[in-house]
C-alpha cells in the first residue's frame, strides 16, 4: 500500500445533481433489475456488480491461492487441487454496502446506487477453515487477509484490493472459497477464477479474483478497513466497521412502468405483490407491507424457496386497491430487534441505508 500526492482526494459529500464521476462508475456497476426479484437465485447476468478498479486479466493454468503468515506449512494450490478438497455449497444474498447511497443528502460521490445493488447465487467452492486446517493455524492467528489480483488507487492510496475477516469469522462453516457460481465456473466480473464468499456480511467482505490468505498475528488496518468501509458521522473521526447486513426488503413493482420515470401503472386489483427480503444480523421474522407510504402496516406471507439461512426469503401480499394513486412500502425485521426506518440514517460514506423502498403506483379504472 502506497500514498500518491495525485490531487485526487475523494471529493466532499454533495446535495448537487449526479457528477460524470458518479454516472461513469454506474455505468460499469450495474444493479439488479427489481423484475429479477422473482428468482429465488438471481441468473448471473442480472446479479449486481460492483469492481472498484479493473477486472484483472486472469490465466487460468498460472493461477495459484497461496496460503502463508501464522501457518504452519503455507501453501500455494492450483485451482485443481482446491477442486479436489471435499466441496461445499451456500445459497448466501449478497448486497453492497452503499446499496441505497444515492438516497442520502449529502451523498457521498461514489458508486450512486438506489436500492438494488443485491443478489443471490448458489456458491460453490471449499470452505475457507478447510484451507486453513490444511495450512495449519499457529495460536498467534488473529485475522485472515484476503487479497485479491485487482490494483488501484482510491483517495490516493496505490492498493491491492484487500479484506480481512477476523478469525472467529472465518472459520465458520459456511464461508467458502468459491470457484463456481449457479452451476457455472465463475465469471471474470464475479471473480474468476477464484473468490470469498462471507455468508450474511456485506459486499466488500467478498473478495473477487481471490489470490492470497495471509494470516496476521494482528488486527489487520488496511485501506478497506481503515479508511474505507466505517460508519462515520465526521470524516475525520475513526468510525466503527461495517460489517453485517441489517435487514432490507424489496418489492417488485407491480403493473407497468413508464419509461422515463419509471412511474408504475396498475389496470386492476386484486394484485399480488411479491418480493424478497433479508438480513445478515439475525434471522428474517417479518415482512409488513403499506399502501399509504408508510403509515398503515399489514403482514405480509413469507415463503422460504431456498431453505439456506444465508439466502433472501420470498414474502407476497394479496394487494386491494380501488382506482387512485397509492405509495407501497415494504420493511423487513429480523429477531435481532432491527427494522427498516421509514427514514435514512445518514453516514459520511453513505453505507447500510436500509430505509423502506417506496413505489409510487397508479391504479387505473
Ligand atoms: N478483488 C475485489 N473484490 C471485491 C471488490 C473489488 O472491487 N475487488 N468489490 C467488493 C464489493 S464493494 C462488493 S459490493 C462485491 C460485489 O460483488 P459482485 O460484483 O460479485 O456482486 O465484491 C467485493 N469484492
Ligand atoms: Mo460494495
Amino acid at each position: 500500500m502506497k500514498e500518491l500526492k495525485l490531487g485526487l482526494p475523494l471529493p466532499p459529500p454533495t446535495d448537487g445533481p449526479l457528477t460524470v464521476d458518479e454516472l461513469r462508475l454506474a455505468a460499469r456497476n450495474h444493479a439488479m433489475p427489481l423484475e429479477a426479484l422473482r428468482y429465488p437465485v438471481t441468473p448471473v447476468g442480472l446479479h449486481y456488480v460492483l469492481v472498484h478498479y479493473d477486472i484483472p486479466a486472469v490465466e487460468e493454468s498460472a493461477f495459484r491461492l497461496t496460503v502463508d503468515g501464522e501457518v504452519e506449512r503455507p501453501l500455494s494450490l492450483t485451482l485443481d487441487e482446491l477442486r479436489a478438497l471435499p466441496a461445499l455449497e451456500v445459497a448466501s444474498t449478497m448486497e453492497c454496502a452503499g446499496n441505497g447511497r444515492a438516497l442520502l443528502a449529502p451523498r457521498a460521490v461514489s458508486q450512486p446506487w438506489l436500492l438494488e445493488a443485491v443478489g443471490t447465487g448458489r456458491w460453490r467452492g471449499v470452505a475457507l477453515h478447510t484451507v486453513l486446517e490444511l495450512a495449519g493455524l499457529r495460536e498467534s492467528a488473529v485475522d485472515v487477509v484476503a487479497t485479491g489480483l485487482d490494483r488501484g488507487i482510491e483517495n490516493e492510496v496505490d492498493q491491492r484490493y484487500q479484506r480481512a475477516l477476523p478469525l472467529a469469522e472465518a472459520l465458520r462453516e459456511e464461508v467458502v472459497l468459491a470457484y463456481e457460481l449457479n452451476g457455472g465456473p465463475l465469471p471474470p466480473q464475479h471473480g474468476f477464477p477464484l473468490r470469498l464468499v462471507v455468508p450474511g456480511w456485506y459486499g466488500m467482505t467478498n473478495v473477487k479474483w481471490l489470490a492470497s490468505l495471509t494470516v496476521t498475528d494482528e488486527p489487520f488496518t488496511g485501506y478497506q478497513h481503515a479508511r474505507s468501509y466505517r460508519f462515520r458521522l465526521d470524516p475525520d473521526e475513526e468510525g466503527t466497521p461495517v460489517t453485517r447486513m441489517l435487514p432490507r426488503s424489496l418489492l417488485a413493482p407491480p403493473g407497468v412502468p413508464d419509461f422515463l420515470s419509471r412511474e408504475r401503472f396498475v389496470d386492476s386489483t386484486p394484485v399480488r405483490l411479491e418480493g424478497r427480503a433479508w438480513s445478515g444480523q439475525g434471522r428474517l421474522v417479518s415482512v409488513e407491507v403499506s399502501d399509504d407510504d408508510g403509515v398503515v402496516w399489514a403482514p405480509a406471507q413469507l415463503t422460504d424457496d431456498l431453505g439456506s439461512p444465508w439466502a433472501w426469503r420470498g414474502w407476497t401480499y394479496e394487494w386491494n386497491a380501488t382506482p387512485g394513486r397509492y405509495v407501497l412500502c415494504c420493511r423487513a425485521r429480523d429477531d435481532a430487534g432491527n427494522v427498516q426506518p421509514l427514514e435514512p440514517v445518514w453516514n459520511v460514506g453513505g453505507y447500510a441505508n436500509n430505509a423502506v423502498q417506496r413505489v409510487p403506483v397508479t391504479v387505473v379504472d
